[in-house]
């Protein structure tokens, strides 16, 4: 009844509630949150808090110095933090249209990033299906890529190849094309009919070399090997990274996509690019097929779409592809596939501002003139303890050190620690690899600051 809305117990819970409004920023409690890709226990005990954020720097929750982003957060903020454009284009459409279904309907935004998107990928690949995230982008081309050949009548290209150290999200399909063992020995059988190339990193044959290695090549034919052994009538397409990002910043061999891409066109295989992270300007172009100049037939996309402010993945599919579904009676769907938040209203308003600030900022051209400052920068760190490489590529880079003995991981974890705490830095791990990646509006001075800051952090867990 209305009365017992302002009895006393009900004042409290209001009064509670406002309490935990203005306490928002520092919670008490930490417990019900179980964080990804994190040691719960660990980050619990001495928890990283993230409040704010503003182009190249983060604010922690204590009111310490401000935290330059070695990582452009998940590799995604690449136009920096809270831009204003961005923010205002996501105001604005929140206030105009929170939601509308992408299926048998659509607003005027999905078409118009779309085709934004379109006109930035390369060649035919022209047509635009949206999710919500790499992981759903990868699945979603794997499916198309399935779909493709069953709607064209051949129906046994089932097999699906991936590559060793491949990251692919966390889709069942990601995983099963992925190369990453802790990724997938705890979920079972996985897709079946899935295969590997080998890993292109060597060590032995690239040790600190900048850019595309010249040693690697040949391990494209591995893919004649498994044709060879399957045939070609069983494969469907292959997905590579161009290059391995979250595997510690792999670069392609000197010539392999190309050949990659002529083993497929010889066998009737779709190549597909996984861009989640070369996309957006990461490699000094929009997308890792002009670097390359190598055309996938599908890209899969996310992270930079947006500069993380608003979740959002796709495909970009060539015309070839799409317009063999465009078949069959037109009131029929051609591909039985999509997710309810397929191209967002907020998702696609922000891409929209990002594409803006990437063309009005010349974000990747800047990347592109960087590269070189960054990789001289980053090569400082060779002959620090336990520095067994360095790679870099665009605007990242990849710092293998030496495991601790019996504690795989340990060290570039201390790093990490070490590298927020007393540097206000934020680099990224993977195994006991250390991956920078900044946003693209980095300077030369952030530059060399988070490389100065590195050497003081790679001595401090030596
Ligand atoms: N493909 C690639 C190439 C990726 O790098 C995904 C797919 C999956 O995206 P979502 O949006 O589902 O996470 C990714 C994601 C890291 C790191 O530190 C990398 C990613 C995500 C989180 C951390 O290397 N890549």
């Amino acid at each position: 009844m209305p009365a017992a809305r302002f009895a006393p117990g009900a004042m409290r819970e209001c009064e509670m509630a406002q309490t935990r409004v203005a306490a928002a920023s520092v919670p008490n409690d930490l417990e019900s949150f179980w964080l990804p890709f994190t040691p719960n226990r660990d980050f619990k005990r001495a928890p990283r808090l993230i409040v704010r954020a503003k182009d190249m720097h983060y604010y922690t929750a204590g009111g310490g110095p401000a935290v330059l982003d070695g990582t452009a957060g998940l590799w995604c903020t690449n136009a920096g933090h809270n831009r204003d454009p961005i923010v205002a284009a996501i105001q604005r459409q929140a206030g105009e249209l929170d939601y509308s279904p992408a299926f048998q309907f659509a607003h005027p935004a999905a078409f118009e990033l779309a085709g934004r998107l379109a006109a930035l990928a390369p060649g035919d690949l022209n047509r635009v299906f949206f999710c919500n995230s790499g992981s759903e982008a990868v699945d979603t081309a794997l499916k198309i890529a399935l779909a493709y050949h069953y709607v064209r009548g051949e129906g046994t290209r089932t097999r699906l190849i991936g590559r060793e150290r491949g990251y692919h999200g966390v889709g069942f399909g990601g995983i099963s094309v992925g190369g990453i063992v802790n990724n997938r020995k705890f979920f079972g059988s996985l897709l079946t009919g899935v295969d590997h190339l080998p890993v292109t990193y060597s060590r032995e044959h690239q040790a600190f070399t900048k850019g595309e290695p010249e040693w690697g090549a040949h391990l494209a034919d591995e893919l004649e090997r498994l044709v060879a052994l399957h045939d070609a009538s069983s494969i469907a397409a292959l997905i590579v990274e161009p290059m391995a990002g979250s595997t510690g910043v792999l670069p392609p061999p000197q010539g392999y996509l190309q050949r990659l891409r002529a083993i497929c066109d010889r066998h009737g295989i779709l190549l597909i690019f996984d861009e989640v992270i070369t996309g957006f300007g990461r490699l000094g172009c929009a997308f890792a097929a002009d670097r390359y100049g190598v055309m996938p037939d599908l890209i899969a996309f996310a992270k930079g779409v947006t500069s993380g402010a608003v979740p959002m993945g796709g495909v970009i599919a060539s015309d070839r592809v799409y317009e063999a579904f465009m078949r069959g009676p037109e009131h029929v769907i051609e591909l039985f596939h999509g997710y309810t938040y397929s191209a967002h209203p907020l998702a696609c308003a922000a891409g929209l501002a990002t594409l803006d600030l990437y063309r009005d900022e010349k974000l990747f051209a800047r990347a592109k003139a960087l590269e070189p400052r960054f990789a001289d920068a980053a090569m400082t760190l060779k002959g620090l303890p336990n520095v067994l490489d360095i790679r870099t590529v665009g605007l990242a880079a990849g710092i293998d050190l030496a495991s601790r003995p019996g504690a795989f991981g340990l060290r570039a974890y201390q790093a990490m620690e070490r590298a927020f705490q007393d540097e206000a830095l934020m680099i990224r791990i993977a195994g006991d690899t250390i991956a920078l990646s900044p946003p693209l509006i980095v300077t030369e001075t952030q530059i060399d600051q988070m490389f100065d800051q590195l050497v003081r952090v790679i001595k401090a867990v030596a």
